[in-house]
């Protein structure tokens, strides 16, 4: 067993886990080891109490549970998901990545509106943003940015509106919600900042999006458990993979291995390979030291042009709910905002401006009267920077314009996600910017050395939600970006036996 190859995994998120998962499934590699520099697995998968209940930090929803969706077939076989959610009719419902929900729009003068006027926003927003996937083998295009297709066709539309001023204003500013609503979806401070060219990229698998009835943590800790204990290593901050070299161990002479991983308390662990799978926000800020000798140009290149932003989450509870007892999703409409119009840069004045949508969490006989805000880009890390206390009176004020009343009680809890300061991930998912295409994603997943004349020499692999092409900022993307290094690995080696591809249970 000494002679066979070792293989370190960085990270403990869905796409090192299912990495690690695949290889200890084949009796090719039984030295493998994971290491995760926090106390817990999971990465972006981070479900935790709040009050009684299990609310999710990170990923919320399964996007289009079916079939072809990984982490939709691996939590059903671990009976993580309600009947429904698993429903064949469920299944086939095709959403295009937004969800309906019963919603109501409360605007910042203390108004709901009118049904009608946002259905009408709504329908118009969703016919251009299905135009903006639509460049995908388009050689030029006219605007680099979805941001500014969308705002130059606007502007179009609205020379041919004949509603008064004052609806005219209006549905510039519930469009303008859409905008902030888009940038939470792609993760990203401003829609100006993500590439028009390769948007229709992203793909879409049908099902209704699904939540996980006890948290979508309980997925990692399923995974977490079908691995060997002694495979998994927490507080194991990686701070550089050496690659190329030929190191050895005392214990093991005459054998060496080209990788040597240093932890940050000095442990190093050698390896014939190595699977890196920490987030592209870590990379962006520490790939010049993280990895020795550096990167390829082609591919450090990638990293720093690939979008990596931030969207957090905001949970506040309420001892009674101010929306409609039937409201799934409140969103947020400022009436002197226009797409039109650049925004003010004021941070500390305005950040409470870019949460856009609560979501009212279901069932409230669960939950109680619980809300989830979203909300992406500056302001959001700018929100990351102050307490508890300052979040909880800023949209207590928000809160009270919207409803009209001065009065309306306070919270009575809050917390939040803070993606952007966490060291480990350093934002929240990533996005193919403006300067960038599908092309970096591949580059970023090719492994190391580039020129390997053999597989087998190959060293440095890469894997994370990152550098799947199609299925970037998803959990399936980091799943099957896990599965895809370990079958690299997997296909090096003979391996006498059948691989086993499902998991042990
Ligand atoms: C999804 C959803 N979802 C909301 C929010 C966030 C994300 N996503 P990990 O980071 O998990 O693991 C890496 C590990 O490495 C980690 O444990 C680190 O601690 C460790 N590490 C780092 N450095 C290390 C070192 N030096 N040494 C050792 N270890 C180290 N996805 O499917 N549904 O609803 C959401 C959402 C607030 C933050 C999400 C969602 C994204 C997923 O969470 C994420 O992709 C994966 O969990 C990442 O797994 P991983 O293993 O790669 O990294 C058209 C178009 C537009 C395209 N976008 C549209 C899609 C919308 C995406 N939606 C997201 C929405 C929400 C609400």
């Amino acid at each position: 067993d000494g002679a066979r190859p070792r293989v370190l995994v960085v990270g403990a998120g869905l796409a090192g886990l299912g990495a690690a998962q695949r290889l200890s499934s084949s009796r090719a590699f039984p030295h493998l080891r994971l290491l995760e520099s926090t106390g817990r697995a999971g990465g972006r998968v981070c479900s935790q109490r709040f009050g009684s209940e299990v609310v999710e930090m990170g990923a919320h929803w399964i996007h289009g549970p079916s079939k072809e969706n990984p982490v939709f077939q691996l939590a059903s076989d671990y009976g993580l998901l309600e009947e429904e959610a698993m429903s064949e009719e469920n299944q086939q419902i095709e959403v295009g990545g937004h969800p309906l929900l019963p919603a109501v729009f409360y605007s910042n003068a203390g108004r709901v509106l009118s049904p009608e006027l946002v259905e009408g926003v709504r329908n118009l927003f969703s016919t251009l943003l299905d135009q903006t996937r639509e460049f995908l083998h388009v050689p030029q295009v006219s605007v680099p940015s979805v941001g500014e297709y969308l705002r130059k066709e606007i502007a179009q539309q609205v020379k041919e509106w004949t509603d008064d001023d004052e609806t005219k204003w209006l549905k510039l500013a519930v469009l303008n919600t859409y905008f902030k609503l888009e940038c939470c979806v792609s993760g990203t401070h401003s829609m100006d900042h993500v590439a028009l060219g390769p948007f229709g990229e992203y793909a879409m698998l049908p099902g209704l999006d699904c939540t996980f009835p006890g948290g979508y943590g309980g997925l990692p800790d399923c995974m977490l458990t079908s691995l060997p204990k002694e495979s998994v290593l927490f507080h194991k901050p990686v701070t550089v993979v050496r690659w190329g070299g030929s190191y050895r161990e005392e214990s093991q002479e005459g054998r060496t291995f080209p990788v040597q991983v240093e932890c940050e308390n000095g442990e190093r662990f050698l390896a014939d390979h190595v699977i890196i799978t920490v987030p592209l926000g870590f990379l962006k800020e520490h790939h010049e030291t993280f990895i020795d000798p550096p990167l390829p140009p082609r591919k450090a290149d990638a990293i720093r042009q690939l979008g990596f932003g931030t969207n957090n989450k905001i949970f506040l509870e309420f001892e009674q709910p101010f929306w409609p007892p039937d409201c799934q999703l409140i969103e947020v409409v400022w009436e002197d905002e226009s797409p039109l119009v650049e925004a003010g840069t004021d941070l500390q004045d305005s950040w409470f401006r870019k949460l856009t949508v609560f979501l009212v969490l279901q069932p409230p006989e669960r939950y109680g009267h619980v809300l989830c805000g979203f909300i992406a880009g500056k302001e959001s890390e700018y929100m990351e920077t102050l307490s508890d206390d300052e979040v909880l009176m800023a949209l207590t004020d928000v809160i009270r314009r919207l409803t009209g009343n001065p009065h309306l009680a306070p919270p009575k809890k809050v917390m939040r996600s803070q993606w952007h300061s966490a060291p480990y991930t350093r934002g929240s998912y990533s996005y193919v910017a403006v300067g960038s295409s599908g092309d970096d994603i591949d580059a970023l997943a090719q492994p190391l050395p580039e020129d390997a004349a053999d597989p087998r020499l190959l060293q440095v692999l890469f894997a994370g939600e990152a550098t799947h092409r199609t299925f970037y900022s998803t959990t399936h993307g980091a799943l099957l970006s896990g599965w895809r290094e370990a079958d690299r690995l997997l296909s090096l080696y003979d391996t006498s036996e059948p691989h086993q591809h499902k998991p042990r249970l």
